[in-house]
């Protein structure tokens, strides 16, 4: 679990749980909706993604591959946000969402491994093939500060095929993405003919790691109409409280401001 030691002086004096986010960030989804779940006090840092407020220093040295979410734990840095679920599961344990038999708590396991893996060949992939045609390229500028702060290598080529001249994802590139979350879909399909949640009978972090992923995708109009078991699993945690203070509020709520 990547624990990192800030340099940054203003984060590491934070008392309670800070999280820094994005509204429309499945990434950050998933964790807003375990804390609302889990009815545990945070205080929030918004990051306008689209605004470019995670490219800079300040912000890298919070997180160092510069995405959001970061958890900031009594001036402890927590990232990746599937991490970022066991972590709180560990330190504020009820109620538990991995209440389930140990070899179920496998299962959770290899979810939420899953949705990790998945994010940038899959979901990353496939929205940033919808934004091409959109004015959502960085500048010269953004691109130069990008390339000088961003030290990870998959980062570096993910982004260069957005923003370099000349890239651009391409159709191959979606159906390549497509393809692998479609796999996935298919086995969630399977599973949720015959169970309500995705581990038995019971709602758990693979819910919830999955279930703001699914937001974003639709709202990229992903194709889910071979999924009707999975829609219909979505839409019963769609109506969760929960989920519209957590998810469905932020996405909507700070559009307007955008
Ligand atoms: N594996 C990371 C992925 C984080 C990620 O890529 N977050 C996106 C939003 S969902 C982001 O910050 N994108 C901005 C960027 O890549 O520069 C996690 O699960 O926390």
């Amino acid at each position: 679990m990547p624990i990192i030691e800030t340099t940054n002086p203003v984060v590491s004096s934070f008392k309670g749980l800070h999280l820094y986010h994005a509204h429309i960030s499945n990434c950050s989804a998933r964790v807003r909706l375990l804390l609302e779940e889990k009815k545990i006090p945070w205080e929030s840092h918004h990051i306008f993604l689209a605004k470019r407020e995670n490219i800079t220093e300040e912000y890298f040295s919070i997180n160092p591959k510069g995405v959001v979410p970061s958890l900031v734990h009594d001036g402890k840095v927590i990232t990746e946000s599937n991490d970022i679920l066991v972590y709180l599961e560990e330190t504020f344990p009820d109620p538990s969402f991995i209440n389930v038999a140990s070899e179920k708590k496998r299962e959770i396991e290899r979810w939420l491994k899953i949705s990790g893996e998945a994010h940038m060949p899959g979901i990353k992939t496939f929205q940033y093939y919808k934004r091409n045609s959109k004015a959502m390229k960085k500048t010269e500028e953004e691109v130069a500060l990008y390339r000088k702060l961003q030290k990870d290598p998959a980062y570096l080529t993910f982004h260069g095929k957005h923003d370099l001249p000349g890239q651009s994802f391409t159709p191959k590139d979606a159906e390549t993405a497509i393809n692998l979350m479609d796999g996935y879909f298919t086995e969630m399909e399977d599973i949720l003919s015959k169970n309500q949640w995705l581990v038995g009978n019971t709602f758990t972090l693979a819910d919830i790691s999955w279930s703001p992923t699914i937001t974003t995708l639709l709202r990229g109009g992903y194709d889910f109409n071979l999924f009707p078991n999975l829609m219909a699993w979505y839409d019963r945690i769609f109506k969760l409280p929960s989920f519209q203070i957590s998810v469905t509020d932020w996405y909507t709520r700070m559009e307007k401001n955008n």
